[in-house]
């Protein structure tokens, strides 16, 4: 019964419940709507989007009506390193697609000629970061320059000097868009500009509210990762297939030398989660890491880097899920290399995985080799290997002795 409504919904071209309205007050043209975004670095590889318009949801559908003023506001601490972009197809420039951008049209429109095509406005501190560029003025006023050149690159900055550029009482960071070309009817996307596979999709509704979008769901935009419910509990990526028993490393603590820590038992038992976490974390990075090695040295390191460099995103995921001890971070630096790691290794990760597809390679994960067995690390094997040695054999092959 369920479903039925939903589909008679679809078909009938109204919002769908799911759909995601800004907060709005204004009419008409003095309509103007806010959308609060935060990220939930715990979503995904990256992280994901979510907006305190819309709860919990991750990577929502937002609604936009045509010729309201939508503020995105980019304050939250978890904003650093995400700024906001907008485009026809998912994922923007990442995918080398048309953006909204104040030249570009899908409708054929005449915006191109004078540069007045519906694009954001990049706004911090209150000020437009861009010249003339104004869409939503009337008559619209062109320009080429609508900020994101200054925006970006702020994101990119270090945390602190982010943090410190934000002055929360003059609106801080907003990404300001109204959206003005009438037959433009297609679903867009939100995505970040600095991390790929972070786009949600965009609705436009007339002054009514009636979805325009003749063939909902167009372009299709690929489906989001949900974590499950063991790397949602270690704030990890992909590391629930790597736990104890899933074959892929020795049963045993292989990474760390102890089982327990008269200190903190309760952190090191072998059932406790921080240990789950670090042996499903240690068994991921220790599975990718055995490739094949690759004749182009360039792709041998980003082979293994890949994962190492995963593993230093699931630590620190780890770490800030638990939460980071304010006592023993008193300036909060240890909360900003945290956040660093895992903004700037993730971005490095999409580079090494671009230049690998770029250059012909393999991916990190087909240049794997396969799993680590309790064999390899047993006494037998060791002493199978040493005995080949006396007679000046290699090193039997699969075994890890020391
Ligand atoms: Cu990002």
């Amino acid at each position: 019964m369920k479903l039925q409504s939903t589909l008679a919904i679809a078909w009938l071209g109204v919002a769908s419940a799911e759909n995601c309205k800004a907060s709005c007050s204004g009419i008409g043209s003095e309509k103007i709507c806010t959308f609060t975004s935060e990220l939930d670095l715990f979503a995904s590889e990256t992280g994901y989007y979510r907006f305190k318009e819309c709860g919990d949801t991750i990577m929502p559908t937002l609604e936009m009506e045509r010729g309201a003023t939508y503020r995105f506001v980019q304050n939250d601490d978890t904003n650093w390193m995400h700024p906001l972009g907008f485009a026809y197809f998912p994922d923007g420039a990442h995918e080398g697609v048309d953006e909204l951008e104040p030249g570009i049209t899908q409708t054929g429109s005449s915006c191109v000629a004078d540069n007045t095509c519906q694009a954001p406005r990049y706004m911090i501190n209150g000020e437009f970061a861009g010249t003339t560029y104004d869409n939503a003025a009337l008559p619209a006023v062109g320009g080429d320059d609508f900020g994101l050149d200054v925006y970006e690159p702020l994101f990119a900055k270090s945390r602190e000097e982010w943090q410190e550029t934000r002055e929360d009482s003059s609106g801080g960071y907003e990404v300001h868009l109204t959206l003005t070309d009438p037959l433009q009817t297609a679903d867009m996307f939100y995505f970040c500009h600095i991390h790929t596979k972070m786009s949600g999709r965009i609705v436009v509704v007339d002054a009514a509210g009636n979805p325009v979008n003749p063939t909902p769901g167009a372009p299709a935009l690929y489906s989001h990762y949900i974590p499950s419910a063991f790397d949602r509990t270690c704030g990890t990526f992909d590391t629930d297939g790597f736990q104890r028993g899933s074959g892929k490393c020795p049963n045993g603590n292989f990474m760390f030398c102890s089982d327990d820590n008269a200190d903190d038992a309760d952190h090191n038992a072998e059932g406790s989660n921080f240990n789950q976490c670090m042996y499903a974390m240690d068994c991921h990075m220790q599975h990718g890491m055995r490739t094949a090695l690759s004749a182009d040295p360039m792709a041998a390191f980003m082979h293994q880097m890949i994962p190492h460099h995963q593993n230093a995103v699931n630590m620190a995921k780890l770490l800030l899920k638990m939460g980071v001890d304010e006592a023993k971070d008193a300036e909060g630096e240890v909360e900003s290399m945290l956040y660093n790691i895992v903004n700037v290794q993730n971005n490095q990760i999409n580079m090494m995985r671009g230049w690998l597809a770029e250059h012909d390679h393999v991916s990190s994960t087909e240049a794997q080799c396969g799993s680590f067995s309790d064999e390899m690390y047993s006494p037998v094997c060791c002493s199978a290997a040493k005995r080949r040695l006396l007679f000046g054999s290699p090193k039997q092959v699969g075994c890890l002795c020391n």
